[in-house]
């Protein structure tokens, strides 16, 4: 299991608590498949994903990118279970959807990238150390249900 210090704790609710989840989930999102083109191919049925400016406009980008940090929020409400919290998510994106599981790992490191941004230079190195070891078990507990 993994631990938490109380700094990491700390950190992962408060940079949670002051989310814009309506401009990050859809920055995130639309950046990842800007950035990594090959993850447009799980989003056939969204419509126009033409170009950067087509992706970041798509209105069924945006409600995708809140829904998936929603799907973050499950992680930090049950930070000591994350794995078990993340079972029946692994399995829909594994068996369902087919998401390459490296796919998880290009969109956190996009979210943080966005949460850089916003943060400024209230995001320092220990908090990203905190935010990105969070991210890193979201994507181990995602990635579970593949073999
Ligand atoms: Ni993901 C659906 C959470 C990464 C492609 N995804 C969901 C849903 C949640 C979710 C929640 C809705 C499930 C439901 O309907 O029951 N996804 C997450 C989380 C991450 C993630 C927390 C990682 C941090 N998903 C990804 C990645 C891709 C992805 C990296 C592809 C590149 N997800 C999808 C697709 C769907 C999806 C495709 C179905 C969308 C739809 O509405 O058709």
């Amino acid at each position: 299991m993994v631990e938490w210090t109380d700094f990491e704790r700390a950190t992962i609710q408060d940079i949670f608590a002051q989310m814009d989840y309506e401009t990050v989930g859809p920055a995130a999102l639309s950046r990842c498949l800007v950035v990594y083109p090959w993850t447009q191919r799980y989003f056939g049925n969204f419509g126009n994903l033409y170009n950067a400016a087509a992706i970041i406009s798509n209105p069924m980008i945006a409600v995708h990118g809140k829904t998936i940090l929603h799907g973050l929020d499950r992680a930090v409400k049950n930070m000591d279970n994350i794995k078990e919290t993340y079972a029946e998510l692994s399995v829909l994106h594994s068996e369902k959807l087919h998401v390459d599981p490296d796919n998880f790992r290009l969109l956190s490191d996009c979210l943080t990238i966005v949460v850089a941004a916003k943060l400024g230079k209230a995001f320092t190195a220990d908090i990203q150390g905190a935010f990105q070891k969070f991210l890193s078990v979201v994507v181990s507990s995602l990635g579970r249900q593949y073999h």
